[in-house]
C-alpha cells in the first residue's frame, strides 16, 4: 500500500540554533511534548543537525539569559555571523529566545538586546525577541506563534 497523501501543505522547517548549553534540546523536547497539539501545524522545529539553515523557513536563536557565566559576546558573534551568511533580502524571520528566566541571575530583555547588539540588526528585518523559561513552561509558545505568523 502506498502511504496516504499528506493533508494540507507540508510543514515549514524551523531551525533552532544557539551556543552549546543554551537550552536548545530541552526547548525542543518541551515544545514537542507540551505544545504538540497547539503548535501551529504549519511549522516543524528541529536542530540544525537535521535541517540546514539554508532550508529554514524560520529560525529560533536560543540564548541563555542568565549572567552568572555569560557568553553573550560569543552568542552575539554567532548570531551576527549567521545573519551575514544569508543573501541580502533572503533572511527568514528570526526569533531570539532569551531563556532560563526562572534562574536567579536572569537579566531583563533590555540587557540582552543590548548585549546581543540587536538594535544594530533590526532595521527592516523580520526579527524579534521573546524571554522564556522551559522549566516554567513560559514564553516559548508566544515565540513559535509569532514565527508561524511571520513565515
Ligand atoms: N533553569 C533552567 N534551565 C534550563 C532551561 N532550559 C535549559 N536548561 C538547562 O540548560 C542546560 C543545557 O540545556 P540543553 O537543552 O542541553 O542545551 P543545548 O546544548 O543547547 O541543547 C541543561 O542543564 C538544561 O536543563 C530553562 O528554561 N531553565
Ligand atoms: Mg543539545
Amino acid at each position: 500500500m502506498s502511504s496516504p497523501a499528506p493533508l494540507g501543505p507540508k510543514p515549514k522547517k524551523v531551525v533552532v540554533v544557539g551556543l552549546d548549553n543554551a537550552g536548545k534540546s530541552k526547548l525542543l523536547r518541551q515544545v514537542w511534548n507540551d505544545l504538540g497539539a497547539t503548535l501551529p501545524r504549519t511549522i516543524s522545529p528541529s536542530e540544525t543537525s537535521s535541517t540546514s539553515l539554508a532550508e529554514a523557513a524560520g529560525i529560533v536563536f536560543v540564548v541563555d539569559a542568565t549572567d552568572d557565566h555569560p557568553r553573550w559576546a560569543e552568542a552575539k558573534r554567532e548570531l551576527h555571523g549567521m545573519l551575514a551568511a544569508f543573501p541580502p533580502g533572503e533572511l527568514p524571520p528570526i526569533v531570539i529566545l532569551g531563556t532560563k528566566i526562572d534562574r536567579p541571575y536572569a537579566v531583563e530583555e533590555a540587557v540582552l538586546i543590548h548585549q546581543l547588539g540587536l538594535a544594530e540588526l533590526v532595521g527592516g528585518r523580520p526579527i524579534t525577541m521573546f524571554m522564556c523559561s522551559v522549566d516554567w513552561k513560559f514564553g516559548y509558545k508566544e515565540a513559535f506563534k509569532w514565527l508561524s505568523e511571520n513565515l
